[in-house]
């Protein structure tokens, strides 16, 4: 823990968006905050509602738990606590808690001068999470349309929404997603290996600098993009997935229908056949 010698250094006052002073501190290693308060505030209650759901269910049985949102019957309305009303309290507090995490990183950011990257990759994250809770539940009509709170009943839910449209894979946007998915793990795999093949040389020999591994790409693929490039072209990657399965799910239903095989007949239909 060398890094805390000098960490002192780097904790400043200010950079608060709300609160000014007042919760202006750190417990140990932590920034508190206002939205520390208000994470803390969340995330509890969540936790709590959640064991309390557990405990009205059928089973403590750590992979069949499972909070169900209400019945499709409700709408959009509030339903009682044990008919789906837990879900819709616990899935407030759970943005309410995540939205805080955000904030209280953007209060962090400004504190150390450094750009708002983190805070807003992490709200990219909260995104998918809410298309997936309410804006897509909001589209449809009922909050009945959220997935359940649960390990296994969750994977349920995937499997049964993915059917409701025949085979999910012929989804378009789900098939961008899956490819973002698919070369943020390359992209990662290709740093990984150059930075820890870079740092940790044969014995004797001295840890290499960006130029070898710049060398390196140059030798293999004729190309390399740099050290802030491909943190770039991370950040890039991994955000478009997060981004294309909103709209991969958010599509189905409020936009398309039917399944998604059939979508696919724009292009047999295409004139230029006939
Ligand atoms: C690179 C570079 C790094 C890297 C990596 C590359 C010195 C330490 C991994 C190579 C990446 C390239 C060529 C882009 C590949 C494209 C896709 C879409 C995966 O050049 O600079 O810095 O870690």
């Amino acid at each position: 823990m060398a890094m805390l010698n000098f960490e002192k250094k780097y904790r400043v006052r200010g950079g608060t968006l709300i609160g000014g002073d007042l919760f202006d501190f750190w417990v140990g290693p932590f920034f508190v905050g206002f939205f520390g308060v208000t994470t803390i505030f969340f995330a509890t209650i969540g936790t709590a509602l959640i064991i309390y759901g557990a405990s009205l269910g059928p089973t403590w049985n750590i992979w069949q738990i499972s909070i169900a949102p209400p019945d499709l019957s409700y709408g959009l309305a509030l339903a009682p606590l044990k008919e789906g009303g837990l879900w819709q309290i616990i899935t407030m507090c759970a943005l309410g808690a995540f939205i805080s995490w955000g904030l209280r990183e953007v209060e962090i950011c400004r504190k150390l001068g450094i750009g708002l990257h983190v805070p807003f990759a992490f709200s990219v994250a909260i995104f998918a999470y809410a298309t997936l809770v309410v804006f897509r539940p909001l589209a449809l009509g009922a909050w009945g349309h959220g997935f359940p709170y649960g390990i296994i009943s969750h994977l349920d839910w995937v499997s049964n929404v993915g059917y409701q449209y025949l085979h999910f894979h012929y989804n378009p946007a789900h098939m961008i997603a899956v490819s973002f998915f698919f070369t943020t793990t390359f992209a990662l795999a290709l740093h990984g290996g150059v930075i820890l093949s870079a740092i940790n040389p044969g014995r004797g020999e001295t840890v290499k600098t960006p130029e070898i591994e710049n060398a390196f790409f140059r030798d293999v693929m004729g190309y390399s993009i740099g050290t802030i490039g491909i943190h770039r072209l991370g950040l890039f990657l991994s955000l478009s997935a997060g981004f294309w399965s909103a709209v991969c799910i958010i599509i189905s239903g409020p936009l398309w229908t039917h399944g998604w095989p059939e979508w696919w007949g724009w292009w047999l239909n295409l004139p230029i056949w006939r």
